[in-house]
C-alpha cells in the first residue's frame, strides 16, 4: 500500500453524476427545440438521402411522445440518484485491488490480492429464496442480466478506520429483490459467501467461523444506494475484491459488504452476522459509519484515506441525506 503517495488519480477524471444527468437533459431538451423550429431541416440535413415516402430511417417522434422536461422532474431525477456519485479523488485500480480485507484468503490486507489470484469465480450460481413468491436458482449470467450495470462512485470506510472511493459497476439490490417478489413477512435479507475450503484455504481456519455472512433489514436491502456489484473501474471485479459479485452498502462499515455471494435468503428475524458474532461488543448488526460512536479499541472520528491523507469521518460516510431517516427513531449508539 502507498500510503500518503500523491493521488494518481485527479479531480478531472470524476464525472459527476449530476452533472452528467443535466448534461442528459440538456440535450433531451435540445432535440425538443431543434424538432419544434426546424424539425425538417435537421433531419433533412443528417439523412440526406431520405426524400418522402416511407423512409426506414425513422424521424423523430412527435412532439406529444418527448418527456416534458420541467424542473420537477429534473429534481425528481436529481433525488432519485443523489449519492450515487462522489466528487473526490478515486483511489487506484492498484490499492483498490491490493489492500484488501478477505479473510477466506489472507488476513494479511497486502496478501490477499495473490492469495486469491487462482480463485476461479465461473460457473457460479446464487440462490435466492426464503419468505417470497418466487425464490429462484441464478445462473451468474442471468443474475447480471436482471438490471444494467451502473457506475457508482461511493467511499468506503473500513470498521479500522481506513478508506477508499471505489468506482464500482452493479445495480441497486432492490432489483433482485422485486424479481423475486419478498412476502410482507420478509423483514431482513441475510447474506452468505461460499463456502469451500479447497477453493477458499483459510476456510479450514478458525480465525472466523464459515461460511461469512451478513445481513440487512429489508428496508436497508431496498434502498437505490444499496448495490450488488460485479465490477470495478469498468473491469470485472477482482477476486480479491468478492468476485463474481459482492454486497456494497456505502453507508455502513466495510465488513457489511459481504464478498461472492452464493445464498441470499428473506426472513422474518434478524439473521446472524459473522462480525457480530465474533465480537459482539465490537460490531454491531447495523453497523452504520458513525464517528460519534467510537470502536471499544478506537477512535471513529477520524479515516485514513489510502492514497490522500487523514480526514475526518462523516455521519453515515456522508450519506445522512439518503439514509438517516432509515433510523429516525432508533439509538444509533445501543444499535451501533
Ligand atoms: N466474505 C467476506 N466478505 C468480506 C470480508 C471478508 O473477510 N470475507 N471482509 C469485509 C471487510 S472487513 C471489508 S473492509 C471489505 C473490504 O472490501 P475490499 O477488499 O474490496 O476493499 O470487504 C468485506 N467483505
Ligand atoms: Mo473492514
Amino acid at each position: 500500500m502507498q500510503i500518503g503517495r500523491t493521488p494518481g488519480i485527479g479531480q478531472r477524471e470524476i464525472t459527476d453524476e449530476s452533472i452528467y444527468l443535466n448534461r442528459r437533459w440538456f440535450l433531451r431538451a435540445g432535440v425538443l427545440a431543434a424538432s419544434v423550429a426546424a424539425t425538417g431541416w435537421v433531419y433533412r440535413k443528417f439523412n440526406p438521402i431520405v426524400q418522402g415516402g416511407e423512409s426506414q430511417i425513422s424521424g423523430p417522434p412527435p412532439l406529444a411522445q418527448i418527456p416534458v422536461v420541467t424542473p420537477t422532474t429534473q429534481a425528481a431525477v436529481k433525488r432519485a440518484t443523489a449519492g450515487f456519485t462522489v466528487d473526490e479523488p478515486r483511489t487506484s485500480f492498484q490499492d483498490i485491488t491490493h489492500y484488501n480485507n478477505f479473510y477466506e484468503f489472507s488476513t494479511d490486507k497486502e496478501s490477499v490480492a495473490d492469495a486469491a489470484s487462482g480463485f476461479i469465480t465461473r460457473p457460479w450460481q446464487i440462490s435466492v429464496g426464503g419468505l417470497c413468491r418466487k425464490p429462484g436458482v441464478f445462473d451468474l449470467d442471468d443474475l447480471l442480466k436482471i438490471a444494467p450495470a451502473e457506475e457508482r462512485v461511493y467511499r468506503m470506510r473500513c470498521v479500522e478506520a481506513w478508506s477508499m472511493v471505489i468506482p464500482w459497476d452493479g445495480f441497486s439490490l432492490s432489483n433482485l429483490l422485486d424479481r423475486v417478489q419478498p412476502l410482507a413477512s420478509a423483514k431482513y435479507v441475510a447474506f452468505q459467501t461460499l463456502l469451500d475450503p479447497h477453493r477458499m484455504p483459510n476456510e479450514n481456519s478458525d480465525i472466523l467461523s464459515w461460511p461469512y455472512v451478513e445481513g440487512l433489514r429489508m428496508d436497508e436491502a431496498m434502498h437505490p444506494l444499496t448495490i450488488l456489484a460485479s465490477g470495478i473501474y469498468g473491469r470485472q471485479l477482482p477476486p480479491q475484491d468478492g468476485a463474481p459479485v459482492r454486497l456494497v452498502v456505502p453507508w455502513k462499515y466495510g465488513f457489511k459488504g459481504i464478498k461472492s455471494i452464493v445464498r441470499i435468503d428473506l426472513r422474518e428475524d434478524q439473521p446472524p452476522t459473522t462480525w457480530s458474532a465474533a465480537g459482539p461488543d465490537e460490531y454491531g448488526f447495523y453497523a452504520s459509519v458513525n464517528p460519534n460512536v467510537d470502536h471499544p479499541r478506537w477512535s471513529q472520528a477520524r479515516e485514513l484515506r489510502i492514497g490522500v491523507g487523514y480526514r475526518d469521518t462523516l455521519m453515515f460516510n456522508g450519506y445522512a441525506e439518503q439514509v438517516a431517516s432509515l433510523y429516525g427513531n432508533m439509538d444509533l449508539r445501543a444499535n451501533f
